[in-house]
């Protein structure tokens, strides 16, 4: 017995958030419809209840799972939900909405919440879906949890547990996976792989997702033997056609298509001369007569010189109002790549008539890995919440006044028993997809609900460790990046700090140095009116905000402004005292972590407490490097005191980035 208690608590975690509590209530229960969604709705609520009564007549139910309401206040898949210990009444318009209706009620229920009041609940964003970067071979691009859950060897074969994925996700409204890698193989469309693709399509349908395919430009030249991939040629379209009808007929709910053009390398409309709305239309009309879409990525990244922040708004602009109206263009939230923190995309808001919407990243690729604690809920609301200035919207109020709406986030999972490497990265996946239902909601009552979920109902502990995860997003921005600093990591796996970093022969815009532009007069990209001038990009007053050190924000004043390293802020403080008050702070909130984390002993399953100790060990660590590397390699320009005493000496810093890459660690 004593064995086994900490394999059933381990067993928790690998169910993610969906440990629902039992049901004692002696309810009868009424479903309206018979369908693989309807089933999944059964099957969930079994699980809960001892035996499950039906009615063959609603007026003998008392619980009602109905998706033929007339309700005027229920909207696309949304729900209302009314219930105490005798009635409980879950109403929508669609199957669907009935599914997202049972999982919130379950969600209440295990936090204890029985009486339930005309809740309606609409989802803001129509297309909620996930981003795969997994590639046929089985790797997982930026991937921190394994292997991937959808490929192996060249094929199809998903995990054999994927009905937890498909459930994890309908619990918290996600419509839509992409699940292959943006950087994409054009082997995906082969008809061998389609026909896996169809397996996939076909386990996820019943939880309402949608499946949907990150395609290669360049596929009908590499995959299917023709001379070009020019989307004005008569051949290309031609093959496009045939191939989204081979897609359709195996798969009649494909979602569309995902591309990524003309970056990094990939292949894209422009090397035959012809623009993004090009490619992207041609797409679009292929995909048109079954409903499907292209969502159109705005992340272009080429040696083209200049200011890499500027690139995308440059080439996207002067093509607003040029896509087909099933198109939607992704801007990732900031304007370089998902760095601890940037500033929003001047996309937002700028593209007027443009179908637009935001991509995220789950993964914490530059945040981490899989070995930090940060909660990344705070930082997206602090995006999204933005004010762009034009028409007096904020980021999120740009990306919905459209006819589709879309989020999109690049996820977190891998084949590791409990899908995200570390449990605390379980409540990213589930705040994307909390905040793609509903924006609005705060990371606090997400971090709440979660830790309710996954953790502990223990009042005490719920406070303690929702307080850890929203401290932990500015905690890592201070020990890695802090006051607008971005891009300082290590070459290649973006592992740890290498701001000194220079591989002889590689681009200049890949290399730290390029971005924090470290020198005996000072620190900071030059953004301002004086340097790339990308502030321009911006509306009034952003633009003249962030173009003035004074005004502009602190927390982005070295993502604008090259400064001395002796300039003072308003509180006094140099530049330098200020970074080395930063990236200070930032490791004092860990070991703050950790003191906090040592209480809860008890409160959360031992699995849980030990993991989460042995991992916040690691974060301190790294917390450290990243600090004391960063501080001493920019101390070789500015001359001045670090006022304690380091943990490692630089030599040692640099060292440690090269004794292993992160993902050779993975394999011991
Ligand atoms: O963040 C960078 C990553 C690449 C990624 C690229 C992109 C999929 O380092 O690994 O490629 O962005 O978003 O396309």
């Amino acid at each position: 017995m004593l064995t086994l208690l900490p394999m059933l608590a381990t067993a928790q975690s690998d169910n993610l958030w969906l440990n629902f509590k039992t049901m004692q209530e002696p309810y009868v229960f009424y479903f309206t419809s018979k369908n693989a969604t309807f089933d999944v709705i059964r099957k969930e609520l079994s699980s809960v209840t001892p035996n499950l009564y039906t009615a063959k007549k609603q007026e003998k139910a008392s619980f009602l799972v109905l998706d033929n309401s007339q309700n005027p206040a229920i909207q696309g898949d949304g729900f209302v939900i009314n219930a105490d210990e005798k009635n409980v009444k879950i109403e929508a318009k669609t199957s669907a909405g009935a599914l997202y209706g049972v999982y919130e009620f379950l969600r209440r229920r295990k936090t204890g919440e029985t009486v339930i009041k005309d809740l309606v609940s609409n989802h803001v964003y129509q297309i909620r879906i996930l981003n795969h970067w997994d590639n046929p071979d089985g790797s997982v691009e930026r991937g921190y949890a394994g292997k991937s859950i959808w490929f192996q060897d060249g094929k199809i074969n998903f995990r054999s547990d994927i009905e937890t994925y498909a459930r994890a996700n309908a619990s918290v409204g996600i419509n839509a996976t992409v699940i292959d890698n943006v950087n994409a193989d054009p082997k995906i469309l082969s008809s061998q792989m389609l026909q896996g693709v169809k397996t996939v399509a076909d386990r996820l349908r019943p939880y309402n997702i949608k499946v949907y395919l990150a395609v290669n430009f360049s596929s009908p030249a590499a995959l299917g033997g023709l001379k070009t991939s020019d989307p004005l040629d008569k051949d290309v379209i031609d093959w496009w056609t045939k191939k989204v009808k081979e897609i359709y007929t195996l798969i009649p709910n494909f979602g569309g298509f995902l591309v990524k053009a003309n970056s990094e390398g990939l292949p894209g409309p422009m090397d035959f001369g012809r623009t993004h709305a090009d490619g992207a239309n041609m797409l679009a009309k292929a995909l048109k007569p079954y409903g499907g879409i292209v969502m159109w990525r705005a992340f272009v990244y080429n040696p083209q010189g200049g200011d890499r922040a500027k690139q995308a708004y440059d080439e996207f602009m002067p093509l607003d109002g040029k896509f087909d109206d099933n198109v939607i263009i992704q801007i990732k939230n900031g304007p370089v790549d998902f760095q601890p923190r940037e500033p929003f995309s001047p996309l937002f808001g700028a593209m007027k008539n443009t179908q637009i919407m935001a991509e995220l990243q789950i993964t914490q690729e530059y945040l981490g890995y899989s070995d930090h604690l940060c909660y990344l809920a705070t930082m997206w609301k602090e995006f999204l919440d933005y004010p762009t200035y034009h028409n007096g919207k904020t980021v999120k109020e740009t990306t919905l006044n459209q006819k589709l709406t879309a989020f999109s986030a690049v996820a977190n999972t891998g084949n590791m028993k409990n899908w995200c490497g570390y449990v605390m990265a379980q409540s990213n996946w589930y705040a994307f997809g909390r905040l793609a239902w509903n924006p609005d909601l705060t990371s606090q009552q997400i971090a709440k609900e979660w830790i309710n979920l996954t953790l502990t109902n223990d009042e005490d502990a719920v406070k303690k460790i929702s307080n850890i995860m929203l401290r932990s997003r500015e905690a890592v921005v201070d020990y890695m990046t802090p006051l607008g600093l971005h891009h300082l990591m290590g070459w290649s796996d973006h592992w740890g700090p290498e701001p000194w970093c220079a591989i002889p022969g590689a681009r200049e815009d890949w290399m730290p140095r390029y971005y924090h532009k470290a020198a005996a007069d000072g620190l900071g990209f030059n953004r301002s009116s004086t340097g790339s001038n990308a502030v321009e990009q911006y509306q009034e007053p952003l633009k003249s905000m962030f173009d003035n050190p004074k005004l502009c924000p602190k927390e982005f004043v070295l993502w604008f402004h090259h400064l001395p390293w002796d300039y003072t802020f308003d509180n006094g403080n140099t530049l330098w005292d200020e970074l080395v008050y930063h990236y200070d702070k930032g490791v004092k909130e860990v070991e703050a972590f950790q003191n906090v984390w040592t209480t809860l002993k008890g409160k959360v399953s031992d699995p849980v407490f030990n993991e989460v100790t042995e991992k916040l060990k690691v974060q301190l660590d790294e917390a450290q490097w990243w600090r004391d590397g960063c501080l001493l390699y920019f101390q070789t320009f500015s001359k001045m005191d670090i006022p304690f005493k380091t943990k490692y000496t630089f030599e040692e810093c640099k060292a440690k980035l090269r004794t292993k890459s992160y993902i050779e660690r993975q394999k011991d």
